[in-house]
């Protein structure tokens, strides 16, 4: 294979290689690559390939299923990889995708660079009830609680969550994100922070705490 590392991490996203995929990640490593440039340079630009074909039909759920597999497979090795962050805690962070939404590459993205970056994550998953959100941030007293949707119609669960966080008098800071937040989004629902991508949520969380 002649082509650029990147290249072929980026076609097996597209075609859902999942067989092979933790393969061209060490081979990425072993290249020289940083995690986050596998991530950045080669995995991401595939999955947003995928995301294009499937706005115009051209490629269906099944093989978007497939792509999103084979993304956390290597998401799964670069985490290993990134693994002896610093072991004092810079803060603690409650992450969820909210109910309704079951995307959560991006919010596992967002994750590991917390942690990669010193936080403690407590990672509650995906389809999280806001109860279940407001239940966890009070009895883990967490400095920030940070929400993911990635459609229209869970992203206004988003505003249920921070304003039953606000109701139950608990003081932490918001973060929002996810393919259709906006910061003038995030603005209008009275959330602390908007991170366009998982750099951002890292920077913005750090100049916060
Ligand atoms: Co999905 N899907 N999907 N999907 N899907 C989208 C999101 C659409 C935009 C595709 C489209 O139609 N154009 C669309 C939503 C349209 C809309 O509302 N505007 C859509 C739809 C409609 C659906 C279904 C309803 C399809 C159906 O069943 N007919 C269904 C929904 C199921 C449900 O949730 N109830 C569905 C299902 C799926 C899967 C299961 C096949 C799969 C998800 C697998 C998984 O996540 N485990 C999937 C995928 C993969 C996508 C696309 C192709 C990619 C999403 C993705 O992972 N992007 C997406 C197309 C697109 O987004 N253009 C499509 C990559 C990540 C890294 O980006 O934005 O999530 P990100 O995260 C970034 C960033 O936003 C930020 O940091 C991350 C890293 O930099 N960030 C945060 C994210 N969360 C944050 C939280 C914070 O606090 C701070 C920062």
């Amino acid at each position: 294979e002649s082509l650029d590392i990147r290249e072929r991490l980026k076609r097996a996203v597209i075609t859902g290689d999942r067989e092979n995929i933790v393969a061209l990640v060490e081979e990425a490593l072993d290249q020289g690559l940083e995690p986050l440039q596998v991530s950045n340079e080669g995995l991401l630009p595939g999955l947003e390939e995928v995301g294009r074909r499937f706005e115009k039909n051209l490629v269906f759920l099944p093989q978007v299923m497939q792509s999103a597999d084979t993304m956390q497979a290597a998401f799964g090795r670069l985490k290993e990889v990134m693994k002896g962050a610093p072991a004092a805690s810079r803060g603690k962070i409650l992450m969820a995708t909210v109910e309704g939404d079951i995307h959560d590459i991006g919010k596992n993205i967002v994750c590991t660079l917390l942690e990669n970056h010193g936080f403690e994550v407590i990672d509650l998953g995906k389809n999280v009830p806001a109860d279940r959100i407001v239940e966890e941030a009070r009895g883990l007293g967490v400095d920030a609680v940070g929400l993911s949707a990635l459609m229209t119609t869970t992203m206004t669960e988003m505003e249920n969550v921070i304003a039953r966080l606000k109701e139950a008098g608990i003081r932490t800071f918001t973060m929002v994100g996810g393919a259709v937040v906006t910061q003038e989004y995030a603005d209008e629902i009275g959330a602390d922070l908007y991170a366009r991508d998982a750099m951002e949520a890292v920077a913005r969380i750090k100049a916060l705490l």
